[in-house]
């Protein structure tokens, strides 16, 4: 029997790669996102490669329509091996004092309370069962606030310290966590921080080989498929020419 993951922010960057690497590895795919049309684009492109794919519309800030899609679950699609938590965002880079409430409402919710929620909902299962992985998308953001970061580092901070609390939940059982954390990978990442302005994102970018979404899902792949004694707790991935948040070598 195949194994099934749970990819949420499906639809696009890490979350996509991530559906199409798992699905290569040979795992049947719960994929989520809010937009419809790309979760039926997507699922018929692994359909053809063989994978079996059951789509769930909502989005993650919304508790009540994620407990309503998960617990829709019938079947196989229960038993969930890998639990993605991948959705997220970024808005802007104003100051903390002028970032908009409504923005930093968004990346808190998304970020931090729509993990929590799909941890909430998936989790008691892989106890229930004693299997399981959480791979939660964190960020070098999450290491140190860098200027305009604030509310996003604050969200990535807090991916860290609920992934680590949550391993501590779990060392009792056979239950995995690990904190992926990227740093510049070019995806639609930054033209979303941007409110859409195309040149600013690729400006993050110019003068780097940045790393892709497929770079990350390698990872993510590679700590599913360790052995089950070994937890992958944590991976930092950069671009070989970024240092850290504030070193990057551009050409
Ligand atoms: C994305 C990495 O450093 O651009 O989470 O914020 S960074």
């Amino acid at each position: 029997m195949k194994k099934i993951a749970l990819i949420t922010g499906a639809t696009s960057g890490i979350g996509e790669a991530c559906a199409l690497r798992f699905s290569k590895g040979g795992y049947d795919l719960i994929l989520t996102g809010r937009n419809q049309s790309k979760l039926d684009l997507l699922q018929s492109r692994l359909n053809a490669d063989g994978t079996d794919v059951k789509l769930l519309n909502f989005d993650v800030r919304d508790r009540n329509a994620a407990t309503e899609a998960v617990n829709s679950l019938a079947g196989k699609w229960c038993d969930i091996d890998v639990l993605i938590n991948n959705a997220g965002l970024a808005l802007g880079l104003e100051k903390e004092y002028e970032l908009d409430p409504e923005k930093w409402e968004t990346m808190i919710d998304t970020n931090i309370k729509g993990m929590l929620t799909m941890t909430h909902l998936v989790v008691p299962h892989m106890v229930e069962r004693n299997r399981g992985h959480v791979i939660n998308m964190g960020s070098l953001a999450g290491e140190a606030a860098y200027p305009g970061g604030n509310v996003y580092c604050a969200t990535k901070s807090a991916v860290k310290a609920i992934s680590d609390g949550l391993r501590i939940d779990l060392a009792d059982t056979c239950i995995r966590v690990t904190n992926i954390k990227p740093g510049l990978v070019e995806t639609n990442f930054s033209v979303t921080r941007f409110y859409g302005d195309k040149c600013k994102a690729d400006n993050v970018y110019n003068g780097i080989h940045p790393l892709s979404g497929e770079d990350i899902a390698d990872v993510a792949f590679y700590a599913a498929s360790a052995p089950e004694h070994v937890q992958i707790a944590e991976v930092l991935v950069l671009a070989t020419h970024q240092a850290n948040s504030y070193v990057v070598s551009k050409d």
